[in-house]
């Protein structure tokens, strides 16, 4: 099983069997509200009727289409749709299937593109520590997860990483974006510094890091990560992975900083993670770099079997739909303080060392047990299971992203189930 205790699963496992918008039903018949968004995807909750019945009708009329030198028209009307609600300024999309292949992508097409424009000295990538960029050999090299990388050789060369922006001592308990470490950015320069920027293709940064515990960025911090790679000439990528389709209240991250990067990364809320997917924009100026020669040839080298899949594109027009219909992609701002107020009335708990928050999602830090780090905060998730709560931990860190469509009575539903598990757990 992927990323799970396995032994610990196979003694006892937790099972679901269903699944209708904020709840879940386990094979023993119980209800679970989803705390989680499945896992941050189900932006729009569960079985939404205009996604389930324009998946069955899409595999009746075109199940399949080669993704190769042929296309058919949902892949386009969806790459249309996404660039309707991106920033101005990214405006064409290469599908994937997944997170991790986003971040491929997203890679593959910086390096490309300085080749492209004859700057091929242009080599490096520049990730981040604790950053999360999936699971493959490009996306866990400029990731920052020891466990995630430790295990495989050298992985990826000419990588740097920034430092993370997590500051316990300096920002516990801050509400939002935390008020100290926007210098943290200017880390940028050193690292410039050191390999020149001639050698640097790109830097990639989750607006908000989603998997290592929601790490909030201080303010100004993004803003200035742009402006150092606009002055070098380096391609800013943003992994919307999370912070897409609706998490902090706008529709990008993006848009909640007020910084557009040159390629965005998305997955996960594309489809309300019902079917495999994820879209990579790109700016004008990227995908003009790439066509040039004569007309009969590939211009990128790249692609999946499933890249726009029929199915997977009428999946992601029925979401996106859905969040239109129902506001849903800035419902998230709308319940921000409700929210807010929530998550830091857990302050003074038992094992509470840090609370933080942004949009819909929410963190809430627990001291480990010491010499068992993850312990206490698994605990805290059987805790919550079995009262019928879904969350998710990360080392000694809860974290929570519910569906955008949950309601104010459930959030505080949600939030007393944690307070009852942190009171019962060791
Ligand atoms: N980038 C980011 C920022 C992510 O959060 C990926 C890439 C990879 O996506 P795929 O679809 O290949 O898994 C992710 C995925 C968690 C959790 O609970 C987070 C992810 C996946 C599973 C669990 O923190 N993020």
């Amino acid at each position: 099983m992927p990323f799970t205790a396995n032994r610990q699963f196979k003694k006892s496992p937790r099972m679901f069997v269903a699944a209708k918008d904020m709840h879940y039903t386990t094979s023993d018949g119980r209800q679970v509200l989803d705390g989680t968004a499945g896992l941050w995807c189900v932006n729009a909750g569960h079985a939404r009727p205009k996604i389930v019945e324009a998946i069955g009708k899409q595999a009746a009329e075109l199940d399949y289409a080669p993704a190769f030198q042929m296309g058919h028209p949902k892949a386009f009307e969806l790459a249309n749709r996404i660039v309707d609600i991106a920033p101005d300024g990214l405006d064409h999309v290469l599908f994937t299937n997944s997170g991790s292949e986003s971040v491929e992508t997203a890679l593959k097409v910086a390096l490309a593109y300085h080749r492209a424009k004859g700057d091929g000295s242009r080599f490096r990538l520049i990730g981040r520590e604790r950053g999360y960029h999936g699971v493959n050999f490009g996306g866990i090299s400029v990731g920052g997860i020891v466990s995630n990388r430790k295990m495989f050789g050298t992985l990826l060369t000419g990588v740097d990483h920034l430092p993370h922006t997590h500051n316990l001592s300096k920002n516990a308990f801050s509400r939002g974006e935390p008020a100290n470490g926007v210098e943290l950015a200017d880390e940028l320069e050193r690292i410039v510094t050191l390999h020149d920027a001639s050698t640097i293709a790109a830097v990639i940064v989750e607006p908000v890091a989603g998997s290592t515990g929601v790490l909030i960025p201080p303010p100004g911090y993004l803003k200035r990560l742009r402006e150092i790679t606009k002055k070098h000439g380096i391609l800013l990528i943003f992994d919307e992975v999370i912070t897409g389709y609706g998490r902090l209240g706008t529709p990008f991250g993006a848009d909640y900083f007020d910084v557009v990067p040159d390629i965005m990364v998305t997955a996960k809320g594309l489809t309300n993670g019902v079917i495999p997917m994820g879209a990579v924009l790109v700016s004008a100026e990227i995908h003009d770099a790439f066509m040039t020669g004569p007309e009969h040839l590939i211009e990128f080298f790249h692609g999946y079997t499933y890249s726009g899949n029929p199915i997977a594109s009428a999946a992601g027009l029925a979401t996106l739909e859905t969040y239109k219909e129902e506001g849903l992609l800035t419902r998230g701002a709308e319940l921000a303080k409700v929210w807010e107020d929530a998550l830091h009335s857990l302050k003074g708990e038992p094992h509470v060392i840090d609370i933080r928050n942004i949009g819909l999602v929410g963190a809430i830090e627990l001291e480990p047990i010491a010499g068992q780090p993850t312990k206490r905060a698994f605990s805290a998730f059987l805790n919550a299971f079995e009262q019928g709560y879904l969350i998710r931990t990360t080392g000694d860190i809860i974290a929570l992203s519910p569906p955008l469509i949950i309601s104010e009575s459930q959030i505080g539903e949600l939030i007393d189930a944690v307070r009852k598990a942190l009171r019962s757990i060791d």
